[in-house]
């Protein structure tokens, strides 16, 4: 039986959910995630493209490939995955939905409780100043810098070495340790600190479900896990919660 009665009871009686979304939830939208065959680590290494050192010893690499992943995260639309989610939010008393994605795609879903760990490909800041920029620019024809201090402008992104925003963290640490039910979906759980929420909700005895057509390191810990696409389990997982809530 795919969906256990204890599922549906966990489903049913959940009052704070949490959800951790990595690069597997955007797949079905044809974006590429980072560590599938193909995958960004494939053509480029995002250790040194996604990192202050890699942008500063080649900023017009560095922006082209943020402008390419603009476009097709522009280009992209929510899968049934995202759509599900930002339906979830408003069947629970208390939802949060933390992304380390940042193609904006849960945004145009409609998710509102929505806290992006890394940022959000469509804002740009100063590397310098950190003031936020709005201007659009051409990378082919410039370098843009900011009106400010002159500093390089940068996307509005945590790179690799970079400290996640401390309210968002500290949410999420927060939030995680108050689950009782936790989704970790479509992520490789290598990245930290954003790897770490799972194991904090599941330390406090949260039911942690977890969406990946792959294993991960977190899946031996996971009381459940779907080995399949999230555009099609959570559709699925969205209608038994809807029907085990009628009954209520
Ligand atoms: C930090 C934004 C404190 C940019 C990203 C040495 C030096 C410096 C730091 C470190 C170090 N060693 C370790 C660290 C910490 C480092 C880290 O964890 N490194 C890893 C690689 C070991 N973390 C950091 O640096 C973080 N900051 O620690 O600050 C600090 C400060 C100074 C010095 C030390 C520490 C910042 C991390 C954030 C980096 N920014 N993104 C951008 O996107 O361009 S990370 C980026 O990669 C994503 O945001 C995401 O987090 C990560 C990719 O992970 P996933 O989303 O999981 O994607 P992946 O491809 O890996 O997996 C996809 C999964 O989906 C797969 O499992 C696949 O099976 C599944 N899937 C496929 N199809 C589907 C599916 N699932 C469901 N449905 C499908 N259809
Ligand atoms: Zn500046």
């Amino acid at each position: 039986m795919k969906y256990s009665d204890e599922f549906k009871d966990v489903l049913k009686n959940a009052k704070t959910v949490v959800v951790l979304t990595g690069a597997g939830v955007s797949k079905e939208s044809g974006l590429d995630t980072f560590r599938d065959v193909g995958g960004f680590w494939g053509k480029y290494n995002p250790m040194e493209l996604a990192s202050p050192q890699g942008f500063l010893e080649n900023p017009k690499l560095v922006l082209t490939w943020y402008s390419e992943r603009k476009k097709k995260a522009k280009d992209a639309t929510p899968n049934p995955g995202h759509i599900a989610l930002a339906e979830m939010e408003i069947l629970f008393d208390d939802f949060f939905l933390f992304t380390q994605n940042v193609d904006n795609l849960h945004k145009r879903a409609g998710s509102k409780n929505l806290y992006e760990l890394h940022g959000n490909i469509f804002e740009s800041k100063c590397f310098t100043c950190g003031e936020p920029y709005y201007e659009e620019y051409d990378v082919e024809k410039e370098l843009p810098k900011c009106p400010f201090c002159g500093g390089l402008i940068r996307p509005n992104v945590v790179w690799f070495g970079e400290s996640l925003q401390n309210y968002i963290l500290d949410l999420a640490f927060e939030k995680s340790q108050n689950s009782d039910l936790f989704f970790t979906i479509g992520t490789s759980s290598e990245v930290y600190p954003a790897a770490q929420l799972p194991y904090l909700a599941k330390k406090q005895g949260a039911y942690v479900v977890e969406i990946n057509p792959n294993n991960t390191s977190f899946t031996h810990l996971a009381n459940i896990h779907f080995n399949e696409k999230s555009g099609e389990v959570l559709p699925e997982i969205l209608e038994i919660i809807k029907k085990e809530k009628e009954r209520l």
